[in-house]
């Protein structure tokens, strides 16, 4: 079992071969959740939310901004919840990936200038702030959206626009919806603290995506898997639990750090919380999924301040 520890422990973020390592020089576990669509569910990416995560033992927080399906493209305010979310999770001691989560828009060249101003922007913001990441494209996917012609060139023009700001760890989706890191590691990115982002839903993928990943890993790629769930690839399904302990056994082997998919109270299996969840929640309030997921979290709670009736996650859940 891990111990837990956040960002004033670990301190900037380094890739270090194909391992997240602290200002120290230690190996590094960032283990958490991600939100869902913040255009939906911002109320789970508010302070006392996140908080319940870290009590559960999570030390980073995956803000998943939208870019379609009424997310920033229409909406540009939604940045604002960005930010209050961020600085809620450092505020914390937790780490925070700022996450433009591109899906219905296929292909991160699409909008690349607009991804270019919004990252400019947050990576001004939190250029001196050790505890955030940065993950470009969450799942580029579609017909003709390679990594050669589409997601290799969309990171080379994102990656010196953050550069200027900060060497944080950057995360870089790869085609086919985040799972050919494979691809990506054949032909990879020439920048320095880059990972490559892999995505697996325990319902749909399994082996043949572990050897994607070895493959990567042996040819030397630093993977980080942004996005997981215990159910099928389609947010729903299961839960899977035999098929997630392959899953995070296999993370464990390679210390690959990893946010769960999702922190809501959307009526599908891969949120973490019941329908009409607050957002102070605690242990009663957790779905299926959201009981293994924080079960199996690498970092335990450390210091539970039982306060009125805040007992959550004490003892075996
Ligand atoms: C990814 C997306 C994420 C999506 C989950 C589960 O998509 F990054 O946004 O979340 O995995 O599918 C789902 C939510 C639903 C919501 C839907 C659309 O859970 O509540 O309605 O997004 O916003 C994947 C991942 C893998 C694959 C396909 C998708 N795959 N996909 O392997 O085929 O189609 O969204």
């Amino acid at each position: 079992m891990k111990t837990w520890k956040g960002v004033r422990e670990y301190g900037a973020l380094k890739v270090s071969g194909t391992t997240l390592i602290g200002s120290s020089g230690e190996a590094v576990m960032l283990d958490g959740m991600s939100s869902h669509g913040i255009q939906w569910y911002s109320k789970f990416a508010r302070k006392k939310s996140i908080e319940m995560t870290k009590k559960a033992g999570a030390n980073v927080f995956r803000v998943a901004m939208y870019t379609g399906e009424g997310g920033y493209l229409t909406n540009p305010k939604i940045a604002e919840d960005v930010i209050r979310a961020v600085d809620d999770a450092l505020s914390l001691d937790m780490y925070a990936i700022i996450d433009w989560h591109i899906l219905t828009d296929n292909d991160p060249l699409s909008n690349a200038g607009k991804a270019e101003a919004f990252f400019a922007g947050m990576s001004r913001r939190y250029g001196n702030e050790p505890g955030v990441l940065y993950e470009i494209c969450n799942e580029p996917n579609g017909p003709g959206v390679t990594w050669t012609s589409c997601v290799k060139p969309y990171a080379e023009r994102l990656i010196p626009v953050i550069r200027a700001n900060t060497d944080a760890v950057i995360l870089v989706g790869c085609p086919n919806w985040s799972q050919d890191v494979d691809i990506a590691a054949a032909d990879p990115l020439d920048f320095d603290n880059i990972m490559y982002t892999l995505h697996f839903y325990a319902g749909t993928h399994g082996e043949k995506l572990r050897d994607k990943c070895r493959r990567a890993i042996s040819s030397g790629a630093p993977v980080f898997a942004s996005e997981w769930g215990v159910s099928r690839a389609n947010g729903t399904g299961g839960v899977f639990t035999k098929e997630s302990d392959a899953w995070l056994d296999f993370l464990d082997r390679y210390n690959i750090s990893r946010c769960n998919w999702n922190l809501s109270d959307k009526d599908e299996t891969s949120a973490a919380l019941l329908p009409g969840s607050p957002e102070g929640w605690g242990e009663k309030h957790l779905s299926l999924s959201g009981r293994y997921v924080f079960a199996r979290m690498s970092c335990r709670p450390f210091e539970i301040v039982p306060k009125n009736n805040d007992s959550h996650f004490q003892g075996p859940m």
